[in-house]
């Protein structure tokens, strides 16, 4: 019988992924460093260096199990512009019968991997990803099918689903679903954040690195001190690192930000678990017996628990759900262009210049950055959707369409309308001096309201409350925001609305990156 090609993608780096389950000897697995995919967005350095460092690895450690790996490096001999590529010039090195693969986590992938078949005459099997919890077509009976979702509802039916954190008698753990009114603490001064193990590069990952420098080096963000797993051993080691020692204040500390430290408690899993190198259902075993032998508290276990198979499969489920169009949903029709600091860093703002600096360094800002500082600046500037989207998909080494995109365009963008978020999520610069001490280094005044030295979330704020206030009466989760609107004095409102007028208009335009 002839053999089997099977095509697996750099974020499909999982030994038991579905397209090698039942992989026999003389099959062949095709793995292929393309232009494209690290083109099609101009994806940071970072990002470039570990994913192929880690495809690199994983297939050695394929080969090592005596596994056929038709592996096309960017640099080789045998090169590939795209996915298609790859496939049809492997298809010409080997005789099989059939390509299995897994499904991607992008539209655009599928759509590819959907005319294989007629484009090659040969027979392509694409498997269910069966590293998610909740399949696409499940969704909607764990999360309804109405106009919109709530990820609380969902995150329940999978709690009693998989069991994590459920007593035997089918009651959630402690007596409640969700500890996230116990996740809100500001940072105390007197913690200290433990310090985290450092993997160096070896000889493969050096050439990697060597190779994203020559070749992307002109892509946003930095390779220094490049230091993250790119194995999976490394990964598991890492995972440890973060259940024994992180772990016990994450619930605690989740939302909080402190400057020069852009890990805190968080577990930087989320590029492991993306790529496959890590799988969801161990991160989650290993924090729920943490939480079973008294090493970690319920609120931190519950927290991290929820953003696994609540937030993370949720979003999945909305991501192809809503597609294809999803990205192009803009319900508050902002249309700003992406200011240019977002690639330079380079603004007084500082805590907007500490996590988008932060995020050229490490190519990774956590979650409170990514939605508080930044995500909250883009929503209240009326940022142009397809512009935040993309800059998002380009900066984070945990990007992919599936994630990257709801976070966006429902998150913090409110661009569907409120498919799962009950209101935006904007705030003032209060809310970032509360859970940071970002506004102590500012140049601007968090407390200032108006004028050249105001912060200027502030005035953003009203502006953004005033510009949609008709849009979001009758919504009433804004009644008492809108109703502060409502008392506040014409001349003030009419102050703030001049000054982010003059703000605004004064950002300079990232045009073409
Ligand atoms: P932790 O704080 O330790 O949380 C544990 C895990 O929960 C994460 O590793 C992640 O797998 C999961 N998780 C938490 N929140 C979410 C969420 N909202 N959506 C999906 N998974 C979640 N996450 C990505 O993996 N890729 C992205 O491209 C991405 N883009 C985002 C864009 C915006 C605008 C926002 C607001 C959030 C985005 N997130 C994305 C979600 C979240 O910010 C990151 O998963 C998290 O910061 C990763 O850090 P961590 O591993 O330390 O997470
Ligand atoms: C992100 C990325 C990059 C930069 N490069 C590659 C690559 O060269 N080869 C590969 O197989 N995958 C890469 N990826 C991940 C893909 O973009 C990802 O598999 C698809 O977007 C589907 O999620
Ligand atoms: Fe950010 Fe405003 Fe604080 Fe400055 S004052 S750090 S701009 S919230």
């Amino acid at each position: 019988m002839k053999p089997t090609l099977r095509f697996v993608l750099g974020d499909q780096l999982t030994r038991g992924v579905s397209s090698l389950a039942d992989i026999e000897p003389g099959d062949v697995v095709l793995m292929a460093e393309v232009d494209e995919e690290a083109t099609y967005v101009r994806h940071h350095q970072r990002k470039i260096a570990f994913l192929f460092a880690a495809m690199r690895h994983f297939a050695a450690e394929l080969e090592a199990e005596g596994i056929r790996v038709d592996y096309i490096r960017l640099d080789g001999k045998q090169r590939a512009a795209s996915f298609g590529q790859a496939l049809g010039e492997a298809l010409k090195r080997h005789k099989v019968a059939r390509v299995v693969v897994t499904e991607p986590g992008e539209w655009r992938v599928l759509e590819m991997m959907r005319g294989w078949e007629a484009e090659f005459g040969v027979p392509v099997e694409l498997r269910p990803d069966d590293r998610f919890l909740c399949g696409w077509e499940e969704f909607s009976e764990l999360a309804g099918d109405g106009p919109t979702l709530l990820m609380e509802t969902f995150y329940r039916r999978m709690r009693e689903r998989t069991g994590f954190l459920m007593t035997k008698d089918g009651k959630p753990e402690g007596g409640r679903w969700n500890y996230d009114a116990e996740n809100r603490k500001a940072l105390p001064k007197r913690i200290e954040v433990p310090p985290r193990p450092v993997f160096d590069p070896d000889e493969t990952t050096q050439g990697v690195l060597d190779l994203v420098a020559r070749r992307f080096g002109n892509h946003f963000g930095s390779l220094e001190d490049f230091d993250y797993p790119v194995t999976r051993h490394d990964a598991a080691r890492y995972l440890r690192w973060f259940v024994t020692t992180a772990l016990p204040d994450f619930g605690a500390y989740e939302d909080a930000m402190r400057q020069g430290e852009p890990l805190l408690f968080h577990s930087h899993l989320s590029a492991l678990i993306n790529c496959g190198l890590l799988t969801l259902r161990e991160c989650c075993e290993a924090v729920e017996a943490a939480y079973r032998n008294g090493k970690a508290p319920l609120n931190a276990a519950e927290g991290f628990i929820r953003q696994i198979i609540g937030w993370r499969e949720f979003i999945r489920g909305v991501y192809w759900r809503e597609m294809p169009g999803y990205g192009e949903r803009n319900e508050l029709g902002a249309s700003r262009p992406l200011p240019d600091f977002f690639w330079t860093g380079e603004t007084e703002m500082n805590c907007l210049a500490q996590a988008i600096g932060e995020t050229a360094r490490n190519a990774f800002a956590h979650h409170i950055q990514r939605l508080m500082v930044i995500g909250n600046f883009c929503l209240l500037a009326g940022l142009d959707p397809k512009e935040v989207q993309d800059w998002y998909l380009v900066v984070y080494h945990d990007a992919y369409e599936w994630v990257e995109m709801p976070n966006v365009v429902g998150m913090i963008l409110y661009a569907d309308g409120g498919v799962f978020a009950t209101k935006p999520y904007a705030a003032s610069g209060n809310y970032i001096n509360k859970m940071s001490n970002y506004c102590g280094h500012c140049r601007y005044d968090v407390k200032q309201k108006t004028g050249e030295d105001a912060c200027p979330f502030n005035y953003l704020y009203w502006d953004f409350m005033a510009r949609h206030a008709e849009r979001f009466d009758g919504n009433h989760r804004m009644d008492r925001t809108l109703a502060t609107l409502g008392r506040m004095d014409e001349d003030k409102v009419a102050t703030m609305r001049k000054d982010a007028e003059r703000f605004l208009d004064g950002m300079v335009p990232a045009g073409d990156y």
